[in-house]
């Protein structure tokens, strides 16, 4: 089966959720079966530390740096306008985006620090808008019992990683958002995944 994609379209796809949730291997398996499909896929993954930006938000991750969370969530939300004219310029050259965190990752990190959620959004309403956002739902003591080594800070808190996913949860009851079970099989949640799209583009090119 292929999605409904007319072939000089292309889309932009966001997979969130808590660390260990899958959204790589998921993001990864998605681009297969597109490229099987004849599409032309680009992967990203935020933060991306390989810019100026993107390498101060590795260090405070690190903690070689410190900010506040604000001042953290500016730098992720700066990191993805850094590449808001090459998001433009290759989904209108037809090709696919998959995104491993995008917008949705400031609401929920920065939300359960306290922070506004309406103000989150609203600094990233001139980034080009996800055509469908897909919450990997796990508990936060599957993805610390997932995680084997090198823990970053949030992780180490399971009580600021059940405020991330009420986070996502509240996000996900919005339109353009899949909410999937991630503590199935990869292959079961792969399924639901390319299930998801599909639906998502029947619904928007009617
Ligand atoms: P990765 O582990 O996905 O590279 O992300 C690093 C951390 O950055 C991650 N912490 N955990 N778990 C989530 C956090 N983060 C934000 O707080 N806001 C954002 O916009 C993004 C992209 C990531």
């Amino acid at each position: 089966m292929s999605l409904p994609l007319k072939a000089d379209h292309g889309l932009l796809v966001a997979f969130e959720g808590l660390d260990q949730s899958g959204k790589q291997t998921q993001a990864e398996l998605l681009r297969d079966r597109l490229i099987s499909n004849g599409r032309r896929v680009r992967l990203l993954s935020f933060p991306d530390y390989q810019t100026v930006i993107g390498a101060e938000i590795g260090r405070a991750l690190r903690g070689e740096r410190h900010y506040t969370a604000d001042v953290m969530q500016l730098l992720y939300v700066a990191n993805r306008y850094e590449f808001k004219d090459e998001i433009l310029r290759v989904t209108e050259s037809g090709t696919i985006i998959l995104c491993d965190r995008y917008l949705a990752s400031s609401v929920a990190y920065g939300e359960a620090q306290g922070l506004d959620a309406e103000w989150l959004t609203d600094i990233q309403k001139y980034l080009p808008q996800p055509d469908i956002t897909i919450l990997l739902d796990i508990a936060p003591e599957v993805s610390a019992t997932r995680k084997t080594s090198d823990r970053d800070k949030y992780e180490r808190d399971l009580s600021l990683l059940s405020r991330v996913r009420s986070s996502y949860l509240r996000q996900s009851g919005a339109a353009r958002w899949a909410r999937l079970n991630a503590e199935r099989t990869a292959d079961a949640v792969a399924a639901d995944v390319y299930a998801a799209v599909g639906e998502q583009l029947r619904d928007r090119d009617g």
